[in-house]
């Protein structure tokens, strides 16, 4: 099967990583293609940059529909643009922050999140009571850490998610540890082992989760709000993107 991983954002170093965690979980047989949109903010860290995410997604859902995909991952924390991607997609789409929360909720009875800038909360926790977790996630805590220093030595980023995650864990009473950012997944391993608790890296839980929705033949529902979008011509920039 062929798995489109969507790194919404537009730093390429970061797309590596992706790919990588994606890589490092796929069955043998599938084959995995991680991609940035051709336009987008370099890392996602408020609403606006959201919007663009989104759109991003859609591009390269349209694009993966041209070339087979069976099924797609968008590799960003808030889920941009999931819906509108399951509108053009026949095959399924995962987001990592929603792989993440049916990932923890099946191994413990209630989850922290432990994500980012303290700004981006507000879109996990709307998500949180969008799919439907708030009962199962007790908390969410951000580091004050940007996207692009995680991976910047300097930035102190393992010690201090590790110091972040312990406090959370002993405030929220919880049992798992839910990763927000895409570019947390090379810290996952080291984590749980720190922490003794299971640590879930959203990139590798929708991979998996992908692959057995595809398993099991199933495809995103065409019938009422993901049937294709109606054909119409967009204004400006955004022309291209029309519906057919
Ligand atoms: C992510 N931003 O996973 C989100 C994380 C966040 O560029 N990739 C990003 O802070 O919301």
């Amino acid at each position: 099967m062929r798995i489109r991983v969507i790194n919404p954002n537009t730093t390429p170093r970061m797309t590596a990583q992706i790919d990588s965690a994606a890589r490092a979980v796929a069955a043998l047989g599938t084959e995995i293609t991680t991609q940035s949109p051709s336009f987008g903010a370099p890392s996602i860290e408020c609403h606006h940059d959201d919007v663009w995410a989104a759109a991003g997604v859609a591009e390269q859902v349209r694009l993966g529909e041209a070339q087979g995909a069976d099924a797609y991952v968008i590799a960003c924390f808030g889920d941009p643009g999931l819906h509108a991607a399951r509108e053009f997609a026949r095959g399924p789409v995962v987001g990592i922050a929603e792989a993440a929360f049916h990932a923890a909720s099946l191994i413990a009875t209630g989850f922290s999140v432990v994500t980012t800038l303290t700004r981006t909360c507000v879109i996990a926790e709307h998500l949180v009571l969008q799919y439907g977790f708030e009962r199962r996630c007790r908390g969410i805590h951000g580091t004050d850490l940007a996207v692009l220093e995680l991976d910047d030595p300097a930035s102190g980023a393992y010690e201090r998610i590790l110091a972040r995650a312990h406090q959370a864990l002993a405030q929220d009473r919880s049992g798992a540890i839910v990763l927000g950012c895409a570019g947390m997944a090379e810290l996952c391993h080291r984590l749980q082992r720190e922490l003794g608790v299971p640590v879930i890296d959203g990139v590798a839980a929708a991979v998996k989760l992908a692959e057995a929705l595809v398993g099991l033949g199933l495809g995103t529902s065409k019938r009422g709000d993901y049937a294709p979008p109606p054909a119409k011509t967009y204004a400006g920039l955004a022309a291209p993107y029309s519906p057919r």
